[in-house]
């Protein structure tokens, strides 16, 4: 019993550090673009730690942050500029990161980064029980999300991958 409850705290506890990824965003025509999707449309959800990549394709354009065309100051590319040009940002902290092209943000060159902590199962930038509810409706109702550790298959590994990560907090 003593040693089953160790094993469990030790596979509660040791959790592999998460490795940062970069996200490709190119810029062309009055589009930013990620795969096959444009704009608004952009559906992208980073983690802590991880960078957006923007990459000039063609066109004059920039990348500010801000929503409305008012910049917010989290980050900029300066002004704006045809090709070859990139821009990387790294994302720290969990939020939502609206930003735009000077030029082309009034004809809806705009987007949305995501940035969500692995615990935050539901998304709403607070990692609480809620979060715990969601996983186990998930993974108990078999959506692909229940495969937290990504290995292809939904069983008890999953539940300790996601209460080490909830646990982790964000
Ligand atoms: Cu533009």
């Amino acid at each position: 019993m003593k040693t089953r409850t160790a094993a469990l705290i030790a596979a509660l506890t040791i959790g592999a550090p998460a490795l940062a990824d970069e996200y490709v965003i190119e810029l062309s025509g009055m589009n930013f673009a990620y795969n096959g999707q444009n704009n608004q449309n952009i559906d992208l959800t980073i983690k802590p730690g991880d960078s957006v990549r923007w990459v000039w394709v063609s066109g004059l354009h920039n990348v500010v942050s801000g929503a409305g065309g008012v910049p917010d100051g989290r980050f900029t590319s300066g002004a704006p500029t045809t090709p070859p040009k990139e821009f990387v940002h790294t994302f720290t902290t969990a939020d939502d990161y609206p930003y735009y092209c000077q030029i082309h943000g009034s004809m809806g060159m705009t987007s949305t980064v995501k940035v969500r902590c692995a615990g935050d199962f539901n998304g709403d930038l607070s990692v609480n029980t809620l979060d715990v509810l969601a996983f186990l409706n998930a993974w108990s109702g078999g959506d692909p999300r229940g495969d937290f550790n990504g290995d292809g298959t939904i069983n008890t590994l999953d539940v300790l991958a996601f209460l080490n990560a909830w646990s982790a907090g964000c």
